[in-house]
């Protein structure tokens, strides 16, 4: 057992008189509830808590800060449970998010649903109210089964009942929520179990300091043989980096492996900058080529859902939708169950990243022969005549912006900034910027992942400063940026270094539809010429108005330098935009034409 303990703080204790003397007439030391879920995290190196107060946990966020814990309060426990979850992202510890009962506890769980999804480490503390009257249904304050109700959403859930399970509680929820495949993690701490008083020193010693919660997991000798003689048989060989790459943490061993094999890549939205998007191995803008032409892929912590359209159908040279490419894989997860999840898996390689990479340039000797001469060339071919073009598109300066024109200038100011964290979502505000803004060091994009979630921006720009303390850019469409704008104040109120950049189509996709009928605006319509900067003026921030590149870049500019939070009001052609930005065939249509 390697249980490691620690003695509760001095401040973590209270001195009561006892109801009756203790033996040698001395005071007994007690510690509670409160204390003890503080002293398990900050045990476990846990200093920050995202969050929202209220019964029952309102003095659990107080003591959290004289116990010397940040804690970020937010407007809406959504967007504090986003920025948990990727703090979690960030740092590889698990992300925490503190909510009140029943409705701030919903409000957070679609957070913690979507970073089970997105594999981001996260645990969900929420109060909860009496079980007694919970469990038979007499109408409490905020009632709600809430264990029954995050299970099928987290990746574990617990609830703690006596003080003395705190410790073990809160170590299974952070085994829960590092190790493996990360997700999110569900805490349910009934309101009465923080009044409840123990020993201090029994406290003390029932915290458990977890040992190596994320364990390595090497792969076994004969499946990396398997992947290794795959990937030397292949003509035209394709690396494809996803977000689980990033996470890894493997940032050298990934960068070896692709450099001495010679192999193109693609990087998945968060998986851009592990190697500058400006690698000439990066084939990111020859993706339309790669995939179908591509004979062996090696995935590495990319899974084949959607967004590589389930490794089959035309984008994989399938004839028709359905059917598989001519691709054989190789996949690289933590996950066993995720091999043949979609197509066959060829060579699965079923451990954690960087054990998995390693082991695979053990393999690759000095005399590893570099990819076929002719795919290279063809590589380079497509990609080239790509830059090319995108170059001449983004060179044009129409009148309004457009999303090249004004990403034009977020691209340069992301270059000269390499280490400021990027946030972006939006349909097209998100699909334009993924592919124009080149990142250049790993773990810095943060965006809508598996789900394409409309929502996180504003938690985990957030999240992004307070963990990383570098300048923050968060690219925002308008619609998407609606969902969390109310933590602009939350931004100013902790004068956070992020520049928020809204690109303003006046509406979702664009703001030109209009209501056949007349009435009410199209529902993909806003208010027009929304001066959303002001928002950020009302909370003592900086608001810009920007309707030229030059106005943006010296937003930009000034936000950098100053480090105050900016909210830049970038207006963008509202014609601009197309449905659903490059997912427009996800969308049902019926043939009846009414
Ligand atoms: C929680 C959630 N609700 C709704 C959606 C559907 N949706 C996808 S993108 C989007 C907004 C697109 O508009 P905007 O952010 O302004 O980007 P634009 O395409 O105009 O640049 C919406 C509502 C979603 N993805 N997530
Ligand atoms: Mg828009």
């Amino acid at each position: 057992m390697s249980l490691a303990v620690k003695a509760a703080p001095e401040a973590a204790s209270a001195t009561v008189k006892p109801g009756h003397e203790p033996a040698h007439g001395a005071e007994q030391v007690l510690t509670d509830g409160f204390h003890l879920v503080l002293d398990a995290l900050k045990l476990n190196g846990i200093h920050t808590i995202y969050g929202l107060p209220g019964i029952p946990i309102t003095d659990l966020t107080r003591k959290a800060q004289a116990e010397g814990l940040r804690m970020i309060s937010f407007r809406h426990e959504q967007n504090a449970g986003n920025a948990a979850s990727i703090a979690g992202f960030i740092t590889g510890k698990p992300g925490v998010c503190l909510t009140v009962s029943a409705p701030g506890f919903l409000n957070g769980l679609t957070a913690l649903a979507n970073a089970t999804t997105n594999c981001f480490p996260m645990i969900l503390i929420s109060g909860s109210s009496e079980r007694e009257i919970v469990d038979l249904q007499q109408g409490d304050y905020e009632e709600m089964d809430q264990l029954a109700i995050a299970k099928p959403l987290a990746k574990a859930a617990f609830r703690v009942l006596h003080a003395e399970d705190i410790g073990v509680g809160v170590a299974r929820a952070i085994r829960a929520a590092v190790s493996g495949r990360p997700g999110g993690v569900y805490l349910d701490l009934p309101a009465k179990l923080f009044a409840q008083s123990m020993d201090a020193a029994a406290g003390a010693a029932s915290l458990i300091e977890v040992v190596d919660p994320a364990p390595r997991q090497i792969p076994g000798p004969d499946a990396v043989q398997r992947a290794l003689d795959l990937l030397r048989g292949a003509k035209k060989p394709l690396i494809v980096l996803g977000k689980g790459a990033a996470y890894a943490r493997a940032d050298e061993a990934l960068k070896t492996l692709v450099e001495k094999t010679g192999i193109p890549y693609l990087p998945m939205s968060m998986a851009k900058g592990i190697l500058p998007d400006t690698h000439e191995q990066s084939a990111s803008a020859a993706r339309s080529f790669v995939l179908p032409q591509a004979d062996v892929v090696l995935l590495i912590g990319a899974r084949l859902n959607w967004l590589l359209s389930h490794g089959k159908g035309k984008t994989w040279g399938g004839k028709t939708s359905k059917d598989w490419g001519a691709q054989k894989f190789i996949q690289i997860d933590i996950s066993p169950t995720e091999a043949d999840s979609n197509v066959r898996t060829d060579a699965p390689l079923v451990g954690d990243i960087g054990s998995c990479v390693e082991a695979l340039l053990a393999g690759i000797g000095a005399d590893w022969k570099q990819p076929p001469a002719e795919w290279l060339a063809a590589v380079a071919d497509k990609k080239n005549k790509n830059v090319a073009k995108m170059a001449e598109t983004l060179a044009k300066s129409p009148t309004p912006m457009n999303f090249h024109s004004a990403l034009a200038v977020v691209r340069d100011i992301v270059k000269a900034n390499p280490d400021a964290m990027f946030v972006n979502e939006g349909a097209n505000a998100l699909d334009f910027t993924r592919s124009i803004v080149d990142m250049y060091k790993p773990r810095k994009r943060l965006d809508v992942g598996t789900w394409g979630v409309m929502g996180i921006g504003m938690g985990f720009a957030v999240a992004a400063a307070v963990e990383s303390g570098q300048p923050v850019i968060a690219v925002e469409g308008d619609s998407a940026f609606g969902f969390s704008g109310m933590e602009v104040e939350t931004i100013c109120r902790y004068n956070l270094p992020v520049c928020v950049v809204i690109m303003n189509n006046n509406g979702v996709y664009k703001g030109t539809d209009v209501n056949p009928r007349g009435g009410d605006v199209a529902p993909t319509v806003f208010v027009k010429d929304a001066r959303y900067e002001k928002l950020m003026e009302a909370f003592g921030g900086v608001g810009v108005y920007a309707r030229t590149p030059a106005e943006l870049r010296a937003g930009m500019e000034e936000a950098i330098r100053s480090r105050r939070p900016t909210l830049i009001n970038a207006i963008i052609d509202e014609t601009a935009g197309t449905e659903s930005g490059r997912i427009t065939s996800l969308n049902p249509t019926a043939a009846a034409k009414k």
